[in-house]
């Protein structure tokens, strides 16, 4: 990859874009490819709803070629596939973005190029679906006539610590000279360790247990959360306790939900492909199970707290604070946000939303507005606004009730400032 000069990076959101912009602070010339007319006009002037540090930073600088035409990948001696691989709403794998994305891949091959796919996909998509497409639409031979490897996108959005640069990665590939080149690649953006694994599928299964870890984890803490609450414990202390263990005991926080396009979703693409295979991941499917079910506790647990007043949650006002997933970023993929309203509104209440980072889904233009027209508040997503949010304040607004989805407010503080405070587990 010495040689390499000019790379395309085909989608450019949460992943994409941050890996053009740093090929091209290390001096390639990048092209990307974008699905849509409207976001590679937006990308050309510089625009992009990541609020990325980073990616906010270099975009500005960027001479970043965008368009939505594939005949560019041509001219370029590495391509890096970045496209979603969501699931469906029946959590099926949707592998059609990736799968249109090869085709036209595909047909813009040239001999001796380097093909990369970093999306998240389960164990054997590579070398089943991604490979022979590639072969197909090209007529070309992945080890002679062109080089593949996978290497697993980490991305943590919003975080300023761990970026795109210096989190170590795992590559795998389907021969040692697609290995070799594809290893030259990273090593010439990136700073961090890079793992050779011994084959894709170990690399594809990587990425799958290291988020399937995090939603297991997140489960059994949402689990004791729900537990602990019939004990009156307080699970955030418990968890302050088990923390004090310097070793073997990993924290994860109960939640309203997890969101996200990593979490949620790659855990399915294990069930589901095992599946196919007559396996039952029990355990990944309970998980889901628990995860998926604290946006319905937590508004259960606000219809319960107006009945202990003899009141009922239909036709009360409900405000949620927060629709994206994740504090203080825009991203709202599959947000428990979503549950929570559908779960009051089927309860009858009247619900009001606001996120100051998701302003054209917000039902108000500001808290102020929202506390006005609520009884009772949901917070879903820790923003920091969200966190000056005091008692006198919901008090003075007549918000009498305040449901605490990511246990991030003081308890005892809202209990002694007259507002009926509940967490998740506290
Ligand atoms: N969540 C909990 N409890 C926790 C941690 C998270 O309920 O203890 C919820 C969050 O509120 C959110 C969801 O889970 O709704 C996902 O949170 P996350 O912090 O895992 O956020 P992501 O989706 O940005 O996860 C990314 C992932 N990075 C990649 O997939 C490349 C994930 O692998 C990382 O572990 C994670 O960042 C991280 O460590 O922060």
């Amino acid at each position: 990859m010495a040689s390499a000069k000019s790379i395309s990076v085909v989608g450019l959101g949460y992943v994409g874009l941050p890996l053009a912009l740093l090929a091209e602070e290390k001096g390639y010339q990048v092209s990307g490819i974008t699905k849509t007319k409207k976001s590679a006009d937006e990308l050309t002037h510089k625009k992009t709803s990541i609020v990325d540090r980073f990616v906010v930073s270099k975009l500005k600088k960027s001479h970043l070629v965008v368009s939505t035409n594939f005949s560019s990948i041509s001219a370029s001696q590495v391509v890096v596939i970045c496209v979603p691989t969501p699931v469906t709403k029946t959590h099926m794998p949707d592998l059609t973005p990736l799968i249109s994305a090869c085709k036209q891949i595909g047909r813009n091959i040239s001999t001796n190029q380097l093909i990369i796919l970093e999306s998240t996909v389960n164990p054997g998509v590579s070398e089943e679906i991604v490979i022979p497409l590639l072969e197909k639409e090209s007529g070309l031979k992945v080890g002679q006539d062109f080089y593949f490897a996978f290497c697993p996108e980490r991305i943590n959005p919003g975080d300023n610590k761990w970026t795109i640069e210096n989190i170590p990665r795992v590559l795998g590939a389907s021969d040692p000279k697609s290995l070799r080149l594809s290893y030259l690649f990273y090593t010439s953006i990136l700073s961090a360790p890079i793992k050779k694994m011994r084959s894709i599928k170990e690399a594809e299964a990587v990425k799958i247990v290291e988020n399937s870890f995090r939603d297991v984890n997140i489960a059994f803490v949402n689990e004791l959360a729900k537990s602990f609450a019939l004990l009156e414990i307080d699970i955030m202390h418990v968890l302050d306790g088990a923390d004090t263990k310097p070793f073997s005991f990993l924290r994860h926080n109960p939640g309203i939900g997890v969101g996200g396009h990593c979490i949620p979703v790659d855990p399915y693409y294990l069930i589901r492909s095992m599946k196919k295979r007559g396996f039952s991941h029990e355990f990944l499917k309970m998980a889901r199970k628990i995860n998926n079910s604290m946006a319905s506790y937590a508004v259960e647990m606000l219809s319960k707290t107006f009945k202990e007043d003899g009141l009922s949650l239909k036709g009360q006002q409900v405000g949620v604070l927060g629709i994206s997933y994740k504090p203080n970023i825009a991203d709202t993929r599959e947000s428990p946000s979503y549950k929570v309203t559908e779960e009051l509104k089927k309860k009858g209440a009247q619900v009001s939303t606001y996120d100051p980072f998701v302003p054209n889904e917000s039902t108000e233009k500001t808290l102020e507005l929202l506390l006005k027209k609520s009884t009772a508040v949901i917070l879903v997503t820790a923003h920091k606004q969200f966190l000056s949010i005091t008692p006198s304040l919901l008090r003075k607004h007549n918000v009498r009730i305040l449901i605490d989805g990511r246990n991030a407010l003081n308890k005892e503080l809202f209990n002694e400032g007259g507002v009926l405070y509940k967490g998740i587990g506290r």
